[in-house]
């Protein structure tokens, strides 16, 4: 009898009426056909999927171009098909789960027609540990293949994990023709299973990311008692040598990936990285909160990223040996074959071509590589890749920092009460949107723990979920707020960020030991001028001040905005939340 696994890729080929399966084994020899086949053979639109770059400056690179329509996630077209409308909840599209099925039937029929289809059997997580996630995806690009090799772990021996079993998770992916009407990313959790059509993104089509590893993780967290978060996972080492780690939330194009990999300003810091997007969150058996990073890979936002803003980075993206490295919608440096973006170098290059392949000429406001232009390239590679990134159990998390991208009101940094409340101002923050999503850039929105875009269920039952975590943690983390990008009446950033960062995760991890001073607000605990590093920090008193400042005359329309987003929510909202929703009123009107 052939296995769950054959018969589900042999349903698929019927309905996408591929030209040929190919079953990938996730060798690096592979991963170079597939390179190869991408350059010479494969076309999107009429293009090649892959150009070579400079191999001698960044060996192993690629260069893709997307289609010009297919350049972020698509909230608009992302749907959680739960049975029932109201587990899925406000925060996401719905449609019946038959309903959606039909539609993308479709969709599909004979969407692969002409192409190739690849199997790709991967884990998100370390295959040995308890929390390994098994998974099989198929694709009719070798970008996604490609892809995917490096931001999972994929291989033969997964297949053989697999083996008869039926529980594995599936990703049905093809680009179809790339037009937006067709386009449809759906989920749908009691079954374990994505269906993802018409785009070739990052988020829309490596499904172990967004859509494996947040939508249906953070369900089946819900279900099972843990947490799928969208966070970073870092270790801080101290002068000593004593270890702390931390995980952090932020928004798409946020700075996470150059958080994850922050070059400390301060003596004798440095940051050890397990992450740079995905935490999965448990309680131990200590009673303390635990965190795996289920990715093997970072797909980060090119632009601003350079020798002066992120060096680990750069350094990662030239190793080239273990996995290619792949660049989505940069520019190219025609003189040297090398890819550029925006920040890269302070100066254009005489001869560039943008994300579109044309030929660019710098003027205000027009920019040579996407705004949401990315690298993929394999986590082994980062120069400051924890010891413990491998590790099954993960590593016990000493702080939570959540934070956003807010021009005003948020200061750079401050501390919850307790558990409770950090869970309701997480759940009240906001942040101004990013090209990492195609709609309005610039605008406030709600964005709870940075998930809205990701949770795979109700976030009411969300909130209360974390809640409930709350209580069974005997040594719960702290939770702190940051928000690197206030800025003065001029619009000027007030705080220069990067790797001056460390100067906040200092007096976060002091703050865990009980080892430096704060200042109560009304909305929490902020630093004490005299608990924070100052010294060698190079920005104006006054900005300082101003950074660190709560305007506690300012939040009555944060209040407003907070309660119109809770109320959408209705009786799923935790009743914990009002009284700590009073509470704040209360302080903030006296
Ligand atoms: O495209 S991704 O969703 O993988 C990146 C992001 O938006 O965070
Ligand atoms: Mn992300």
């Amino acid at each position: 009898m052939a296995k769950a696994i054959e018969k589900w890729v042999d349903e698929v080929a019927q309905l996408t009426e591929p030209k040929q399966i190919y079953w990938c084994d996730g060798s690096d020899e592979e991963a170079h056909r597939l390179i190869e086949k991408g350059i010479k053979e494969e076309k999107i639109d009429g293009k090649p999927v892959f150009y070579e770059l400079n191999q001698k400056n960044w060996p192993n690179s690629y260069l893709h171009r997307s289609h010009p329509s297919d350049v972020a996630r698509t909230e608009n077209l992302t749907f959680v098909c739960h049975s029932n409308k109201e587990t899925s909840g406000p925060n996401n599209n719905w449609m019946a789960p038959d309903e959606a099925k039909k539609l993308l039937t479709g969709l599909s029929k004979g969407s692969m027609r002409g192409r190739t289809m690849y199997v790709l059997p991967f884990v998100m997580g370390n295959p040995d540990s308890p929390f390994a996630k098994f998974c099989v995806q198929v694709t009719d690009i070798t970008y996604v293949a490609v892809s995917m090799r490096i931001m999972t772990r994929m291989g033969k021996d997964t297949l053989e994990r697999i083996g008869n079993r039926s529980d594995f998770i599936k990703g049905l992916h093809s680009i179809g023709d790339l037009n937006p009407e067709r386009r449809r990313i759906m989920h749908f959790p009691e079954e374990n299973l994505i269906w993802s059509i018409g785009s070739g993104y990052g988020g829309n089509a490596l499904l172990g990311k967004k859509c494996i590893s947040l939508r249906l993780a953070s369900y089946m967290g819900y279900k099972e008692g843990w947490l799928a978060e969208h966070m970073i996972i870092i270790g801080v080492e101290d002068p000593n040598g004593k270890v702390d780690y931390l995980v952090a939330a932020l928004p798409s194009a946020c700075g996470k990936t150059n958080l994850a990999m922050l070059r400390s300003t301060l003596p004798g810091y440095k940051i050890w990285t397990l992450g740079d997007d995905i935490a999965w969150l448990r309680v131990g058996q200590d009673g303390r909160l635990w965190a795996t990073n289920p990715e093997n890979g970072f797909f980060g936002v090119a632009p601003g990223t350079a020798m002066n803003t992120n060096p680990s980075m750069i350094e990662t993206l030239k190793v080239g040996t273990f996995y290619p490295t792949l660049f989505t919608n940069t520019g190219v440096n025609t003189d040297t074959n090398e890819p550029w973006w925006e920040g890269l170098s302070e100066d254009y290059p005489a001869n560039l071509l943008d994300w579109q392949g044309n030929k660019f000429a710098a003027k205000e406001g027009k920019n040579a590589a996407h705004a949401n232009s990315r690298f993929t390239v394999s986590i082994k590679q980062c120069p400051t890749l924890s010891r413990e990134f491998n590790n099954p159990e993960g590593v016990p998390i000493s702080g939570i920092i959540l934070g956003g991208r807010r021009s005003s009101l948020i200061p750079l940094v401050y501390e919850s009460f307790d558990w409770k409340h950090g869970v309701f101002c997480g759940a009240m923050m906001g942040s101004e949107t990013t090209a990492a999503a195609t709609s309005a850039v610039g605008q406030l929105r709600r964005d709870p723990m940075a998930m809205l875009p990701f949770c795979g269920y109700n976030m009411g039952d969300y909130f209360g979920h974390w809640l409930k975590i709350g209580k069974k943690l005997q040594i719960p983390p702290k939770i702190f707020f940051v928000n690197w990008f206030r800025k003065d009446e001029s619009g000027k950033f007030l705080w220069p960020g990067y790797g001056e960062n460390i100067r906040v995760l200092k007096w976060i991890i002091e703050r865990t030991k009980n080892q430096a001073e704060s200042t109560e607000t009304h909305i929490g605990l902020t630093p004490s001028l005299s608990s924070f590093e100052t010294e060698g920090l190079n920005i104006p008193a006054e900005n300082l001040k101003k950074v660190f400042s709560v305007d506690e005359g300012k939040w009555d329309k944060e209040l407003q905005d907070a309660e119109a987003f809770f109320e959408k929510f209705g009786k799923h909202m935790p009743k914990e939340f009002n009284r700590e929703f009073d509470i704040l009123e209360k302080k903030l009107k006296t």
